[in-house]
């Protein structure tokens, strides 16, 4: 804890190490309370360094027990030692050996950075700087070492002992109750790719062998009696090795690829060189506990870990602004390997609703910065949906840029150039530079500046001389007035009141791509027979906000006959829109509610069916948070939420008789074995935005059908799905069916996660209330990262009307939160801070109590370097 300002870390301010550390051997001697580390580390002066200067080895809260330099202890002049700092001011100009031994207690690490016990297995997380807080040293990613760690333990408390790389030596201490492992990593990995593993775990394993004919030992340690639950998360292991291999050429490579399992994680998961540690929430699934929406993500984020090995741990980064080197390429390939999975539209579609519902936001707020940020006082605190989202839209645009073959040879040519090294963006471009012979330095631009760009267009119909034109005009809002016009890619097409017109042509679009990068532009497009509808931004080739001035009833065309599935979801999507921001300002629309609810049922009628999963995201209305984003400023959330309830309950009236339909046609009979597949999946999403709109439309009827399918249901997303639409309709029935869910997963925290969840987002004025008492029930604990962000998480980023309630309950439920976690956990308190990232754009009166709420946050004593940094920025 500390009070004083943190110091500023600047790009600008990089420089190489003056020291490697080419080698560590480690012996981690695991104990509740009394862990002992002991580090050989091999140094050397960097030659890139400054001769002579002094090695100054990071700390944080570490004891240490004994230091000697090449076996010689070291008299108490020749160093300094604090927790955070082991300085030798003149160390050795040569290589030598510095043995350094440290004294953990990792039961008690509550804020899960370094070694710690989450519910009695040892772990490790060293990712951003973790590995500090085991062992001194220099905790920079561009120093890169060769590791050999000896775990030894109780063997009756951690039968398993896991590390990085391969296995090499095992056995038993006599007479001692202890054991040990070694385990050996031949690639040179920074310190946060470091981990150790001890405890009692399940393990399901299978073999995988390599495009080159390597046999593979795949594993995944879970909870013991949990190992059937770890079956979907090994096959998609297996199905991401081959993936990786197929699409980028990327073979594994060590002996062993292990997967654990643990329940208090700050993350997702972490790539850990060979050994993966995930959030169990990530792994664990079985058809009672987990939804389809779980099976996906359990998928994704597999395959999003282990493609770290290439894009991250292979080449990493040279320093912490590079942090979307890694990230932003990686999310792109695991979004490339779910769509490959599922369906690439609904998947695409999936995405832009992500990115839109939390980097746009992010991107106009006080929080906003660069996808490479400049600067930061606290690193854990990037780690966001700019670095990881906006950072994979931009290689996408690569791509859709150079085109797909270039883009292959681009990826080839940076592993190869960059292999075993710690890399920047600037290397990354590079490799496309060389690759294609372009430059690239003016695309570069959208890692520089924040800000979402926005694109106006209108277009203009010459039916004598059979052309069309689009005048595109650019801004970036909160880029700086200094800010050069981005590269735009827009992929489009022209559509026709019949379907697309595909004569017309322009010599300046490439494979369907115009490259839109001057402030403005017109683009003429010839031989179009007649008046088109323009179907733009085709797959959101870029990630801008867009006004067109076109009317609904052209987008109600782009429905029916666009070619590209995320355009036309898109329409609907802004029609919808349209309808319900246009209610709330009182504003007549052009297309009303009946005649969108016609387009919908033609549209139902034509390919519901046939797209169920499609058709599913068409009935999902923009979100309240959506709509606040369109909106801007001044933002009423209750204004919103009435909007939205209005437009569902209209459009669930027009429409029953089809939902209803639909909800028969896709029901499946009782006793069908359960499929996470995304034909399944799609499936029962249709059915429950079926179901969600009847219970808009006759909230009686729909919580006895909502109930219905609790009780029948023979899957978590079906229970979960009538226990969601139950959620808004108040009664006793929701009360019933939230009591014996909780009774039903009592042994079942991933489940409880859930159950809190729901009741966090009621949009009801007892919602705070209820919270509150929630925090007080045994199953809740602050301690655990999955239960805060369940029920205070979705509270704060979920429930728009309550989280901004005028009288500002929301926000002190929040702050409170806030205060009390940051002491045992940092990273999670600060996390939970970004809720007020959206603050200024509210009405005033809300805008005045989320301001009160920072500013006690911010006045309170004591405060953590993260809640500090993201408080200060917020009010900043
Ligand atoms: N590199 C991980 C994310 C991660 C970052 C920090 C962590 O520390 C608490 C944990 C995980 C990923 O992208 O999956
Ligand atoms: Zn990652």
């Amino acid at each position: 804890m500390r009070t004083d300002t943190p110091p500023t870390v600047r790009l600008e301010d990089y420089r190489p190490s003056d020291h490697l550390i080419d080698r560590v051997e480690l012996d981690v001697r695991l104990d509740p309370h009394d862990t002992r580390v002991t580090a050989r580390l091999a140094v050397r002066p960097n030659p890139a360094g400054r001769p002579g200067a002094p090695l100054i080895l990071d700390g944080d809260d570490l004891r240490l027990l004994a230091l000697d330099l090449d076996g010689q202890s070291l008299a108490p002049a020749a160093f300094r030692v604090a927790p955070s700092a082991l300085t030798l001011p003149e160390p050795p100009q040569r290589p030598f050996t510095l043995t350094i031994e440290t004294r953990l207690d990792p039961t008690a690490n509550t804020k899960l950075m370094g070694l710690y016990r989450s519910n009695g297995v040892y772990c490790t997380q060293c990712e951003a700087d973790g590995f500090r807080r085991i062992t001194y040293f220099l905790d920079r990613p561009d120093v890169m070492s060769i590791y050999t760690t000896r775990i030894e333990a109780e063997e009756a408390a951690a039968p398993v002992l896991l590390g990085n790389g391969n296995p090499v030596e095992a056995g038993r201490i006599e007479g001692t109750g202890r054991h040990f492992a070694v385990w050996h990593d031949p690639h040179p990995k920074p310190a946060y790719l470091f981990a150790l593993v001890g405890g009692r775990l399940d393990r399901v394993s299978s073999t995988f062998t390599t495009m080159d004919g390597r046999a593979v030992e795949l594993a995944v340690y879970v909870e013991p009696g949990k190992g059937d639950r770890a079956a979907y998360a090994l096959d998609a292991v297996e199905r991401s090795m081959a993936w990786d291999e197929r699409t980028f050429g990327r073979a594994y490579d060590l002996d062993v690829f292990n997967v654990v399992a643990v329940s208090d994680f700050n993350m997702g998961a972490m790539e850990n060189k060979g050994l993966n540690i995930f959030n169990d929430k990530y792994v664990l699934a079985s058809p009672d506990t987990a939804t389809d929406a779980d099976y996906a993500a359990i998928e994704a984020i597999i395959a999003h870990e282990y493609f770290h090995n290439w894009s991250g741990n292979r080449v990493t980064c040279r320093d912490w602004f590079q942090l979307c080197l890694k990230e932003g390429l990686t999310v792109f390939r695991d979004q490339e390997f779910s769509s490959d999975m599922r369906s690439r539209d609904v998947h695409r579609i999936g995405e832009v609703r992500t990115l839109r519902a939390r980097q746009f936001p992010e991107d106009a707020g006080p929080l906003a910065h660069p996808v490479r940020p400049k600067r930061y006082a606290e690193i854990n605190n990037f780690y966001t949906a700019t670095v990881y989202e906006k950072g994979a839209e931009i290689v996408r645009m690569l791509r859709t840029l150079i085109g797909e073959r270039a883009f292959r040879a681009g990826m080839d040519r940076y592993f190869a150039e960059n292999d075993g090294t710690a890399a920047t963006v600037e290397d990354f471009l590079r490799a496309f530079e060389a690759e294609t012979g372009r430059d690239l330095s003016r695309f570069a631009e959208w890692y520089e500046r924040p800000g979402t760009p926005r694109v106006a267009i209108s277009g203009h119909y010459d039916a004598g001389a059979q052309t069309y034109s689009l005048e595109l005009r650019q801004t970036r809002p909160g880029a700086g007035s200094d800010a050069p016009p981005v590269v735009i890619p827009i992929r489009l097409g022209l559509i026709g009141q019949d379907g697309p017109l595909d004569d017309a042509r322009s010599s300046r679009v490439t494979d369907g791509v115009f490259v839109f990068d001057r402030w403005d532009d017109v683009l003429t497009i010839e031989n179009v027979a007649t008046a088109p509808v323009p179907s733009l931004f085709r797959g959101f080739s870029a990630p801008v906000r867009v006004d067109m001035a076109m009317d609904d009833t052209e987008r109600l065309t782009l429905l029916r006959h666009d070619t590209d599935g995320f355009n036309r979801w898109e329409a609907a999507q802004r029609v919808a829109a349209r309808l319900m921001i246009g209610a709330l300002r009182g504003e007549a629309t052009e297309v009303g509610a009946d005649a969108f609810a016609a387009a919908l049922d033609s549209f139902l009628d034509a390919r519901a069916l046939a797209d169920p999963a499609f058709a599913a995201l068409v009935l999902s209305l923009p979100s309240e948070s959506d709509l606040a984003d369109d909106i801007g400023s001044e933002i009423d959330p209750d204004a919103i939420h009435a909007a939205r309830y209005d437009l569902r309950t209209r459009l669930g009236t027009a429409l029953t008789d089809r939902l209803h339909a639909l909800r028969d046609a896709l029901s499946e009979p009782a006793g069908t074995p359960f499929s996470p597949d995304a034909a399944s999946a799609g499936r029962r999403a249709l059915r429950n935005a079926a179901l969600d709109l009847i219970a808009a439309a006759d909230p009686t009827g729909g919580a006895a059908c909502a109930d219905a399918q609790i009780h029948s249901a023979g899957n978590m997303t079906d229970r979960l799905a009538g226990l969601s639409t139950l959620a808004l309709l108040p009664g006793e029935t929701r009360e019933a069916a939230f009591a014996s869910f909780a009774e039903r997963y009592a042994d079942e925290p991933l489940v409880l996660d859930k159950w809190f969840a729901i009741q966090a987002m009621i949009p009801e004025d007892g919602t705070v209330e209820r919270v509150r008492r929630l925090q007080e029930h045994p199953a809740f604990a602050m301690t655990n990262p999955n239960r805060v962000r369940a029920l205070v998480g979705s509270f704060a980023l979920a429930n728009p009307t309550q989280f901004n309630r005028s009288d500002g309950a929301g926000f002190t439920l929040v702050a409170d939160t806030v205060l009390a976690l940051d002491r045992a956990n940092p990273q999670i308190a600060a996390r939970l801070m970004t809720a007020f990232g959206s603050w200024r754009r509210l009405e005033p009166v809300r805008r005045g109590m989320a301001e009160s709420a920072l500013r006690r946050i911010l006045a309170t004593p004591g405060l953590s370097r993260d809640v500090t940094d993201i408080a200060g920025r917020s009010l900043g």
